[in-house]
């Protein structure tokens, strides 16, 4: 149900329940806070990604039986704490989105750092119209990313947004054309693993911190963490570099 492979010092990460739609069982839910909660040493980046024909139709309805309200709380809360290993886990994850990319599958993708959706990819939340309501962090992720009056349409009326519209609003930072996801989300993931730890810690934990705080707190927890990222042996010798001419310059 869920395949993990290695390649470099990338993890690669894929939903294998194609002939559910990657429906996300609880057995799914679990193996992913498996692999999140131990990235082996030495992985930079981690990519998300679906067998089959879509990323994933969201919550196996199937499993969404007779829970009373307290066992519903503790689904909703064992989502969450799965998602935060990947949101505050120990490396930057990429989604790479095709097809569906529904109801609990849209949550997965907004816990991860980078989204990378192929044309085919189409978002929404239909618990509206199942009676049911977001329950893997879709109120505070996905408010964050569109703003509150687009996922309060999206769930009133059942909105669909394709890939590119998608990307205009803010779920993804990236639209491909079908079949170039993988490499696309290669070369990004490449990227990312060649940062700093200190750099990548600051922007997967520090910034999120900072964008909730007020200003005065956020403006103090920016400059600490400048003063400690700058005082890391890496990036001395990542300035030494430019200033020596060595280093890439911005766009190379
Ligand atoms: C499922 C699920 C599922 C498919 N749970 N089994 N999510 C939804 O409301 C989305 C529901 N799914 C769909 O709208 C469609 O399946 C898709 C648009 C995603 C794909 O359509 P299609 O034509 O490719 O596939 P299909 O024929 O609808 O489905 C193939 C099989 O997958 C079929 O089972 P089969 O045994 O009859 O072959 C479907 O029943 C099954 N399947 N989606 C269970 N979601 C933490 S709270 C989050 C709350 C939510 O995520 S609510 C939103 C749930």
């Amino acid at each position: 149900m869920l395949q993990t492979e290695i390649r470099d010092n990338i993890l690669l990460v894929k939903l294998n329940r194609p002939e559910k739609r990657n429906a996300l069982n609880d057995a799914t839910i679990l193996s992913i806070e498996n692999v999140f909660s131990n990235i082996p040493k030495g992985i930079g980046c981690a990519i998300i990604y679906g067998e089959g024909k879509h990323f994933s139709a969201g919550l196996d309805l199937s499993e969404l039986t007779e829970r009373d309200a307290i066992e519903g709380v503790h689904h909703s809360r064992m989502w969450h704490r799965v998602l935060d290993k990947i949101q505050f886990g120990s490396v930057p994850v990429i989604a790479l989105l095709h097809g569906a990319t529904v109801g609990g599958g849209l949550e997965l993708a907004s816990a991860c750092h980078i989204r990378v959706a192929e044309e085919s990819t189409f978002y929404a939340l239909p618990e509206g119209q199942r009676g049911i309501f977001v329950g893997g962090g879709a109120s505070v992720r996905v408010s964050k990313l569109i703003g509150m009056a687009r996922i309060t349409d999206m769930m009133l009326t059942g909105r669909v947004y394709k890939a590119e519209e998608g990307m205009m609003i803010g779920l993804s930072q990236y639209v491909v054309g079908e079949g170039e996801g993988l490499d696309k989300s290669i070369e990004l993931a490449q990227k990312v693993a060649s940062n700093t730890g200190m750099t990548n810690y600051a922007l997967m934990h520090i910034l999120p911190r900072i964008s909730e705080a007020n200003q005065d707190h956020g403006m103090l927890m920016e400059s600490l963490t400048a003063a400690i990222a700058q005082n890391t042996p890496e990036a001395k010798e990542r300035l030494k570099l430019f200033l020596e001419g060595k280093a890439k310059k911005v766009g190379e």
